[in-house]
C-alpha cells in the first residue's frame, strides 16, 4: 500500500517530536519540512533524514507528492497556513490552540469543511491509556454522575524575567498565553473524559512578571542558555502567567481549573480529579501510568496502566503490556494513528463521527478562552457562546 506523505511546517521541539512519531506509525513517510531560511531547513532535513527542504511555504503546498500537512508553527500562523493547505488539497493536522481566537477559527472550520480534506487539532493528552480508560469507565457508568471536575496544569519554564518565548507576545501567540496554551490540554482532556462541555466560566488571570529581559538572539522552548546582561532587552508582557477558573459544564457537573507557567518545581504537571457519584479518579501527566481510584465503603484503589484489565477502547492506546511505561511521545504516536486510521480507510471528515480532536473541538476551545477572556475582563460569569451548535456532548 502507498504510504500516506506528511509534510512540516516549523521544526522546534514539537516538529521534532511529531516527525518521530509519525515514523513509527509505518505506514507514513515525512518527505518534506519547511523552515524559514533555507540553510536552516537543509540543515535540519539532514540531521532528521527529511528528503525535502523548503523555506517557503507556498512550495510545500504545492509539492504534489505531499498528502498531509503538519502545522508546528507560532500560533499566528496556523489559520493562514491551514488555509492555504487546505486550498492545496492537503489534509491538515494543527497544533493548538487551533487560531488566535473564536472567530479565525470558526472561518478556518468552513474552510476545511469546502476543502472536504481531513482536519485535526494536536490535543495530545487526551490519548495517554489511562485517560482513555477514565473516559471508557465515565462512560460505563462507573463513576455515577460526573458532579466535580477540578485540576491544573502548572510549568516553571517561564519562572524567571529572563525566561523568553514567542508565546509571551499576543501578537503572535494570542492574546491569552497560560489558557491557551495549556488550559486548552487540560479542557480537552476533562471534557472527553466526561463528554461534558463547559457551559459559563469565571475568571481571574494574572501576569506576575510584568516586564521580561527578552534575550536578543531568541531561544527554542524548554532550551535555557547562560547570558550576561548586555544580551538582554526589557519588554512589557502582555499576557497571563496565571489563570484561575472556575468552571459550569453541560451535564451539570462544576469545576475549577488552575494554570500557571511560573512555578518553581512544576515542570509539566497536568492533573485532574473528577468525582461522580459512585467513584473518584485522580491522575497526573507526570505519572501517567497509574490512577487512583477513590471509593467509599471500601479500601481505595491504584489503576496501574494494564491494557488487559482496559475497555477495548482504551486499550488500543496501550502501546506496550501492563505497567510497562508510556509517555508523552507516546500519545503523539496514538493521536496520528486515528488520524492517519482515517485518511488511510478513505472514509469522508465528518466532525460527528471521527474518533480524534478535529477542527470543531479546536473552535470549541477557543469559544471557551474568548469567554474565558471577558470573564477576567470583566469580573463576572460568562456563557460560553459556542459558534457551532455540536448539542451537549463534547467532541
Ligand atoms: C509550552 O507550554 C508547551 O510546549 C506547550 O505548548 C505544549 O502544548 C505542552 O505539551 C508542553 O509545553
Amino acid at each position: 500500500m502507498e504510504k500516506i506523505k506528511v509534510g512540516i511546517i516549523g521544526v522546534g521541539f514539537i516538529g521534532k517530536v511529531h516527525i518521530e512519531a509519525l515514523r513509527r506509525l509505518g505506514y507514513v513517510d515525512v518527505v518534506a519540512l519547511v523552515s524559514r531560511k533555507q540553510e536552516t531547513a537543509e540543515a535540519l532535513a539532514r540531521e532528521l533524514s527529511v528528503p525535502r527542504a523548503y523555506s517557503r511555504y507556498e512550495d510545500l503546498f504545492a509539492d504534489k507528492e505531499i498528502d498531509a500537512v503538519h502545522l508546528t508553527t507560532v500560533n499566528n500562523l496556523h489559520a493562514p497556513l491551514a488555509r492555504q493547505a487546505m486550498e492545496a488539497g492537503k489534509h491538515v493536522l494543527c497544533d493548538k490552540p487551533l487560531a488566535m481566537n473564536g472567530r479565525e477559527a470558526e472561518a478556518l472550520l468552513a474552510a476545511a469543511e469546502k476543502a472536504g480534506v481531513v482536519h485535526a487539532i494536536c490535543h495530545n493528552m487526551r490519548y495517554y491509556p489511562l485517560v482513555k480508560q477514565a473516559r471508557a469507565m465515565v462512560q460505563a457508568g462507573e463513576i455515577g454522575n460526573i458532579r466535580l471536575i477540578h485540576g491544573h496544569y502548572l510549568q516553571d519554564w517561564l519562572f524567571l524575567e529572563t525566561d523568553y518565548n514567542w508565546r509571551l507576545i499576543s501578537e503572535i501567540g494570542g492574546k491569552s498565553r497560560a489558557v491557551a496554551d495549556i488550559g486548552t490540554h487540560w479542557m480537552d482532556m476533562v471534557q472527553h473524559i466526561t463528554g461534558q462541555k463547559i457551559s459559563a466560566v469565571y475568571a481571574d488571570l494574572s501576569t506576575f512578571i510584568p516586564k521580561r529581559r527578552k534575550p536578543k538572539v531568541e531561544a527554542a522552548t524548554f532550551v535555557v542558555r547562560d547570558l550576561g546582561p548586555e544580551d538582554y532587552e526589557d519588554v512589557d508582557i502582555d499576557t497571563e502567567d496565571h489563570g484561575t477558573v472556575m468552571l459550569k459544564f453541560s451535564g451539570g457537573a462544576k469545576g475549577v481549573m488552575l494554570v500557571c507557567q511560573v512555578c518553581a518545581g512544576r515542570k509539566n504537571f497536568i492533573h485532574f480529579e473528577i468525582s461522580g457519584s459512585r467513584r473518584t479518579l485522580e491522575w497526573n501527566g507526570q505519572e501517567p501510568n497509574s490512577m487512583w481510584v477513590g471509593e467509599r465503603g471500601k479500601v481505595n484503589g491504584e489503576f496501574i496502566k494494564d491494557p488487559v484489565m482496559f475497555a477495548p477502547e482504551a486499550a488500543r492506546y496501550a502501546g506496550a503490556p501492563c505497567g510497562l511505561g508510556e509517555g508523552y511521545l507516546d500519545t503523539f504516536k496514538n493521536v496520528f494513528g486515528d488520524f492517519y486510521g482515517w485518511i488511510r480507510e478513505g472514509r469522508p471528515m465528518d466532525v460527528r463521527k471521527v474518533n480524534f480532536p478535529s477542527f470543531l473541538t479546536g473552535l470549541n476551545e477557543l469559544n471557551v478562552v474568548d469567554a474565558i477572556l471577558k470573564s477576567a475582563g470583566t469580573g463576572k460569569w460568562v456563557d460560553v457562546k459556542y459558534s457551532v451548535d455540536s448539542g451537549r456532548e463534547y467532541l
